[in-house]
């Protein structure tokens, strides 16, 4: 594989960075701090990082609900972040979106979204954009299990197909789509195979290795540049946390949770970097105390910013 080992330490830095992003917002939901809804991702790390580590910085990124590693594995500021979603003014939407509203145009992260297959269609938007230019960059939309079964997954698919649009269909398949497993929602064992229908190629991914992840993240982004059209990736992966922070969770046993655990992403990743002296205990103590630091510095940064101004109430109300 194609990869510096500054690359590869980035990468696990940008997973510890999500981790302790996401732990951080849980225990945080938990004391009140953080208004309105919130999904977290961790156990998830590898799938935004795998797929985001394959891309250049001008390619598209739609995200989902459960968003937050997708944004900071493309370089959004954890700072803005945190802020955002303890509704503070200084947060990415001014602390009037929240979790499901995080958005960096100039970052080319294109949203997140608490409209389930929302990103899907939108995706196609600048991959058309992007063939009818010339740019050749690609359009990538991250979504789980549960939305593709919404007609917007199809429809999408489907344009994408036949207008060889550069757009990459991530399917996250963490198992449940809220309390419905997966295997309820859908009748094909493959989800991969949906893809047969369009004519496009349809790949299925250790979805907890992010190196797999990147691999055939990268040859989706190689077919996308090259005009051979979409590609719909399936990664299959795991969330330790519930649907929603606090969700009582009845509908899975702690066994299960134990199983993906033990191939949790990081501490593959970490062995696998160490294995291949890239990396050595030391180094990697030092790359974690940089992702908690951050992390650390974001909650100080919100915490000390305010609310917004009752005065700003009707800005960017249109009507
Ligand atoms: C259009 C729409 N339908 C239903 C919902 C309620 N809802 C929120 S998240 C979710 C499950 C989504 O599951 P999946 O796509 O597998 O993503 P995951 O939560 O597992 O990451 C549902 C049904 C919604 N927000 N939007
Ligand atoms: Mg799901």
């Amino acid at each position: 594989m194609d990869l510096s080992s500054v690359k590869l330490k980035e990468m696990l830095r940008q997973m510890l960075t999500i981790r302790y992003f996401e732990l951080s917002v849980d225990r945080l939901y938990r004391e009140g701090k953080i208004p309105g809804g919130c999904h977290l991702g961790y156990g998830e790390e590898s799938t935004g990082v795998g797929v985001i580590a394959a891309l250049d910085e001008n390619d598209y990124v739609f995200s989902n609900h459960r968003g937050h590693g997708h944004c900071i594995a493309k370089g959004l500021d954890t700072k803005l972040m945190m802020a955002e979603l303890q509704g503070k003014a200084t947060g990415y939407c001014r602390g009037r979106g929240g979790s499901m509203h995080i958005m960096d145009v100039k970052k080319r992260l294109m949203g997140t979204t608490g409209i389930v297959g929302g990103g899907i269609p939108q995706a196609n938007g600048p991959a058309l954009k992007s063939l009818i230019e010339g740019t050749k960059e690609v359009s990538v939309v991250l979504f789980g299990d549960g939305a593709c079964n919404q007609g917007t997954f199809h429809e999408a698919l489907n344009l994408a197909s036949i207008w060889k649009l550069p757009s990459i269909f991530v399917l996250v398949n963490n198992h449940y789509a809220e309390s419905t497993p997966v295997e309820y929602n859908c009748n094909i064992k493959n989800l991969a195979d949906r893809a047969i229908s369009y004519g496009i190629p349809g790949v299925s991914v250790d979805g907890m290795n992010v190196l797999e992840v990147y691999k055939a993240m990268s040859e989706a982004v190689q077919r996308a540049r090259k005009g051979e059209g979409p590609t719909l990736l399936v990664l299959d992966t795991y969330r330790y946390a519930g649907h929603y922070v606090g969700e009582p969770e009845g509908y899975r046993t702690d066994k299960e949770i134990e199983e993906y655990r033990k191939r949790d992403c990081i501490l593959n990743f970490k062995k696998y970097l160490i294995e291949n002296n890239i990396l050595d205990e030391n180094e990697y103590n030092l790359i974690d105390a940089k992702a908690k630091k951050e992390i650390e510095g974001a909650i100080e940064f919100a915490d000390k910013s305010p609310i917004p101004d009752v005065s700003d109430i009707d800005t960017d109300v249109y009507v």
